[in-house]
């Protein structure tokens, strides 16, 4: 049985948690594959609102397994406070959560690092979430990372220590001030992982191996989005994994000859948290009504994240680097009521039109075209079949799928699980 994949498009914030949970019913296994508590993944069902960051988007299901895959990073403390939010659903966590030997830990001082050089690197910061997200793949692709693996050893925390040390020295070499108190964070540390090991490890490829044998219908979540990518994003801006469909072969241990379906999500208009360029961007009242209907904010840092129109040049750069079989559109609830809808179908690049994302897209270099479309009045949000969706959004979505030359199959009109009309 091939693995399905589900991937955010743009910058995040698509609405990956909300799309798997209305998928999960018809597979068998969640699996993430790469990032880590930077992820915010939202979900709403029965008036509850519930954001993952770890934890795989099909934990509210009770006959799907959930896997944090080797590409991920897992921080213990963020891990655990998941898992307290979680009591509250009565979930059975050590039978529906399987954690991946391989993945790599997140210790206290990456998330010092992580502070330290951003600090340093002032007004051109990554904007990251500070989650030590960037120095633990550091420490991976570096060869001196950590694994949960090594939790299972009786040395873990001699290893631990040198690790520690080696970062605080690092920390050091910064010209930053950053206050800390070491022993504060090991402490909490140290008692989230005695939690952690009472979860599940396993060799998570040779389960999923396994689990496709036998015919099991497997998801893989991504996380951050296409435009975040180390390799695809607009570097440096971008987040330290793969979030593109290739890391989930090297993120699970899933052959590219496995994948299944990919399934890309994107919002009806753009959105972005952190620094880096953003063409499309928008400064004026437009840009501030997507933030406030669209109640665009980080969920995990509450950040307010920037608002501007869909970008189509790097919408279709992401179907092609991902092979997207299918699109899932989000938040065209947000756009009701706008009288006109821009759409960006090209760039101006120093002078030339072009229609593909070129290797920089800084704002002296490149100046978006748009094309021009009725906006409609209509609320979507209590609408349920596709006939019920006004004229003008189904010929804003024609032009989409005519441009990207993929079809969208949903279309959600809220944030619930119900409101969602599958096309
Ligand atoms: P990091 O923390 O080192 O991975 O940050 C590097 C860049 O990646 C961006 N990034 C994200 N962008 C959107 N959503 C993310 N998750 C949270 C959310 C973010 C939040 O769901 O809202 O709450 O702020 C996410 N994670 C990383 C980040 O902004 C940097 O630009
Ligand atoms: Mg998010």
């Amino acid at each position: 049985m091939a693995v399905d994949l589900l991937l955010g498009l743009q910058w995040g914030d698509e609405g990956k948690g909300k799309i798997v949970d209305v998928l999960t019913k018809d597979y068998d296994i969640i699996a993430r594959f790469q990032g880590g508590p930077n992820a915010g993944h939202t979900l709403e069902f029965d008036g509850i609102k519930h954001v993952l960051h770890t934890i795989p988007s099909g934990i509210f299901h009770e006959n799907a397994m959930n896997i944090v895959g080797n590409g991920v990073v897992i921080d213990p403390v963020i891990f655990k406070k998941e898992l307290d939010n979680l009591k509250k659903f009565n979930i059975d966590i050590k039978s529906k959560l399987l954690i991946s030997r391989k993945a790599h830990l997140i210790l206290p001082t990456h998330r010092l690092l992580d502070a330290a050089s951003e600090a340093a690197k002032g007004k051109a910061k990554i904007g990251s979430t500070l989650k030590g997200i960037g120095p633990t793949y550091m420490d991976k692709t570096g060869r001196n990372g950590m694994r949960i693996g090594d939790l299972e050893l009786d040395d873990w925390k001699e290893k631990y220590r040198a690790l520690a040390n080696k970062h605080e020295a690092m920390i050091g070499f910064y010209d930053v001030d950053i206050q800390y108190d070491l022993k504060d964070l090991e402490s909490e540390f140290f008692a989230a992982v005695k939690e952690l090991k009472s979860l599940t490890f396993i060799d998570s490829e040779e389960y999923l191996f396994k689990a496709q044998k036998e015919g099991k219908k497997i998801l893989a979540e991504g996380a951050q989005g296409s435009l975040l990518d180390i390799d695809f994003g607009t570097y440096p801006f971008v987040t330290s994994s793969n979030t593109t469909a290739a890391g989930a072969c090297t993120g699970l241990g899933v052959a590219p000859n496995k994948i299944g379906d990919v399934k890309g999500i994107f919002k009806a208009y753009t959105t972005r948290v952190g620094s880096g360029p953003f063409p499309t961007e928008l400064f004026d009242e437009d840009g501030e009504t997507m933030g406030r209907v669209g109640n665009e904010f980080g969920a995990t840092t509450g950040r307010p994240r920037r608002c501007g129109w869909l970008d189509l040049v790097a919408l279709k750069y992401a179907v092609q680097i991902n092979g997207v079989t299918e699109l899932m559109m989000m938040k065209g609830d947000v756009l009701s009521g706008f009288k006109k809808l821009k759409i960006c179908t090209a760039y101006n690049y120093k002078g030339d039109v072009i229609k593909h994302l070129p290797y920089n897209i800084e704002p002296e270099n490149v100046t978006p075209i748009y094309t021009e479309m009725e906006g409609w009045k209509k609320d979507l949000t209590q609408l349920t079949k596709p006939e019920e969706l006004p004229p003008a959004l189904n010929a804003y979505i024609d032009f989409l799928e005519k441009e990207l030359e993929v079809p969208i199959k949903i279309v959600s009109v809220g944030p619930d699980r119900t409101q969602t009309i599958h096309r």
